[in-house]
């Protein structure tokens, strides 16, 4: 199976592609990234000399490059391409509108072009917007987006789904909630917590703490989208979570007695515009249709990815210069 991913030198993408070609030997995978500030070369350096593996560097909504792979017809371009971070959304949002609303669009466009038989649609839970103390998102819920990164996730969902009924285009959409594990870009909570515990610097929690998050590790994402690649059907629409929920306080105090650190470090900062409060998955449907399952517990997962931090120092020291601290003195300067 020859598979297109894009936006493979990101977080997930990353463990994606490591994962496909680990476990199976007739997977080939071309990446198609552009190398944004958060994708990285390193993050799949032990696969540069596998035949299986292909490295392109370009930008979604560049329409020659994409058609030039997609020409190769692949049996799925599976697309987690984005800029997926909310507090950068607002500072500026032209990047967001760009790459996840337009280079969809150019994608979807490709599929069409070149009858690609599958196009999966790496989605998030942001898209339902924010939940109060009980209940969960199914995938029947209304999309209720509340920030411009998560307004650009959902028009792209829209968008994929007017091109599965318009020009029967074969289209699945996942919707995960946030996921931890090695190789997370240190803006995201935990790595930003992990990573600054042990510098000893200040670790910013956001208004009073409390809101909460659904967090499920990395690979679980990556298993459940190649299930509902393969087996997925067209149109539909399927929710992935970790039915594991936390305040994000008690994630930071969990790393802070992890890495033996002082509670000190904690600060309260002013809150993100537009916060959600709380957000929780249903993934029955995946479960019930197509038999997966969360494997990776909290507990184990998170001592899993504390250690990863600790052993590849040199990858998130190598991020933490240049762009990012600019990022992080506008972003958290006057917090
Ligand atoms: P990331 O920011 O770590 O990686 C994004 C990757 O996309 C980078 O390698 C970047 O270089 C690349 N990219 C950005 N713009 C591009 C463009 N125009 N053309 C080609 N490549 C481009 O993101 P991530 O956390 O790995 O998220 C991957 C996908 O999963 C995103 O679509 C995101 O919305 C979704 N998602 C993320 C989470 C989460 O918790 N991180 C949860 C649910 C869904
Ligand atoms: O410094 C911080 N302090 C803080 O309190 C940061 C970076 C975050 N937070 C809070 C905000 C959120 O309530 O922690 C929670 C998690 O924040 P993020 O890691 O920025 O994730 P979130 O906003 O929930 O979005 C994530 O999950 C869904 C991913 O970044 C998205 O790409 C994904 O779609």
């Amino acid at each position: 199976m020859n598979i297109l991913v894009t936006g493979g030198c990101g977080f997930i993408g990353s463990n994606f592609i490591i994962y496909m070609l680990g476990k199976y030997p007739d997977v080939n995978i071309v990446n198609l990234d552009l190398l944004t500030y958060a994708g990285n070369l390193e993050n799949l350096k032990s696969l540069e000399s596998s035949p299986r593996y292909r490295f392109a560097r370009g930008d979604i909504t560049d329409r020659d490059i994409v058609s030039v792979l997609a020409s190769e017809k692949p049996q799925a371009i599976v697309n987690f391409a984005a800029e997926s971070h909310v507090d950068r959304s607002i500072i500026d949002p032209s990047a967001f509108i760009k790459t996840n609303i337009m280079g969809v669009q150019v994608l979807l466009d490709a599929c069409r072009e070149f009858n690609i038989p599958r196009f999966v649609q790496i989605s998030t839970d942001e898209v339902y917007g924010s939940l109060g103390p009980v209940g969960s998102f199914s995938e029947s819920n209304p999309l209720e987006p509340n920030s411009p990164y998560s307004a650009s996730k959902a028009s792209a969902d829209l968008l994929a789904h007017a091109y599965f009924k318009t020009y029967g285009l074969d289209v699945v959409i996942t919707r995960c909630s946030n996921n931890y594990g090695p190789y997370q870009f240190p803006e995201k909570l935990i790595p930003l917590m992990i990573t600054n515990a042990l510098e000893d610097k200040v670790l910013p929690v956001y208004g009073d703490g409390l809101n909460v998050r659904d967090w499920i590790h990395v690979l679980d994402h990556c298993k459940a989208v190649d299930i509902v690649m393969r087996k997925g059907l067209p149109g539909q629409v399927y929710n992935i979570g970790g039915r594991c929920e936390y305040y994000n306080i008690d994630i930071v105090r969990l790393i802070i007695n992890k890495l033996g650190k002082s509670e000190s470090l904690i600060k309260f900062v002013k809150d993100r515009p537009g916060h959600d409060r709380r957000y929780c998955m249903n993934a029955d449907k995946l479960s019930s249709s197509l038999g997966w399952e969360p494997e990776i517990s909290f507990p184990e997962g998170i001592d899993q990815t504390i250690q990863w931090y600790l052993d590849n120092q040199k990858w998130w020291e190598g991020i933490k210069t240049g762009e990012y601290l600019k990022y992080y003195d506008t972003w958290y300067g006057d917090r």
